[in-house]
């Protein structure tokens, strides 16, 4: 049977709802190219918003040399979050519900204006941000052990699964977000650390590349929105029992245990 953009929503969407990983797409489609697997990445969402979600913001991903060199791809992308990928502060990860879990710590902007591309700038886009969070993200890649080319991670809404955004906002005025420290911790031991400069030089700088690259594809980034600006440090795997935790400077502590 030959790949078209239906088909490989449907085996991403098997993979997730029976928790199975499985092969490259692009190892059978040499075809899905980049503008192809955005079209897969916007199929899978309205599939999505069919079955009852709702659209609440966009992801960033690869926008560290962290994340660049574990995954071995050096292009940052964007993919959507829904509101049944939120889980609210302090709940578990189910582990019983994901493949192969890793969670990340990131930056999380919630919007307060419209930001549309072309030519949006770090500072034109922190203008329009309502709110600085810290977060985590849950990744759960649909290809085994996380090993895909740029296409299939794109394609697969750039492995997202959950995440969790700290309900205590702080401005942006006033904050360095190049300058936030953020104390990756696993059982209480700080395992890896960052500064926002991991993303892009600043967070908001990976905002501006969501804006112009979805502006590129006609699509704007709405009031209310959540954008999580890309995992800081390397990811670590979520396991039973163990509590993962992200100190951040200014934006609080979040803590996340699996379950
Ligand atoms: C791809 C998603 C990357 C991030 O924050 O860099 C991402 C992956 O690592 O599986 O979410
Ligand atoms: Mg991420």
């Amino acid at each position: 049977m030959s790949w078209d953009i239906d088909r490989a929503v449907t085996e991403l969407l098997d993979r997730e709802s029976t928790k199975t990983d499985g092969g490259r797409i692009t190892d059978e489609w040499p075809g899905l190219d980049l503008p192809t697997a955005y079209q897969v990445q916007d199929a899978l969402l309205r599939r999505k918003i069919d079955a009852g979600e709702q659209l609440v913001g966009v992801k960033l991903g690869l926008t560290s040399r962290a994340k660049q060199q574990r995954m071995g791809i050096e292009s940052p992308l964007t993919a959507w979050l829904t509101d049944a990928m939120e889980l609210p502060v302090g709940a578990p990860v189910r582990l019983d519900e994901l493949i192969h879990p890793r969670i990340e710590p990131e930056i999380v902007f919630v919007m307060g204006d419209r930001l549309a591309g072309p030519g949006v700038t770090a500072a034109t886009a922190m203008r329009a941000v309502r709110s600085v969070h810290a977060g985590f993200e849950v990744i759960d890649s649909r290809y085994r052990d996380f090993s895909f080319a740029l296409p299939d991670v794109v394609a697969d809404n750039a492995s997202s699964s959950r995440f969790v955004v700290s309900g205590d906002g702080v401005s942006p005025d006033g904050l360095d977000l190049a300058l936030e420290g953020c104390l990756l911790g696993i059982d209480g031991q700080v395992v890896d650390s960052a500064t926002g400069a991991a993303v892009q030089g600043h967070p908001g700088e990976a905002l501006a590349l969501a804006a112009n690259a979805l502006g590129a594809r006609g699509i704007e980034i709405e009031p209310g929105w959540v954008v999580l600006t890309g995992g800081l440090t390397d990811a670590v795997f979520l396991e039973p029992g163990r509590e993962v935790s992200a100190e951040f400077t200014n934006l609080g502590t979040l803590r996340v245990v699996g379950s």
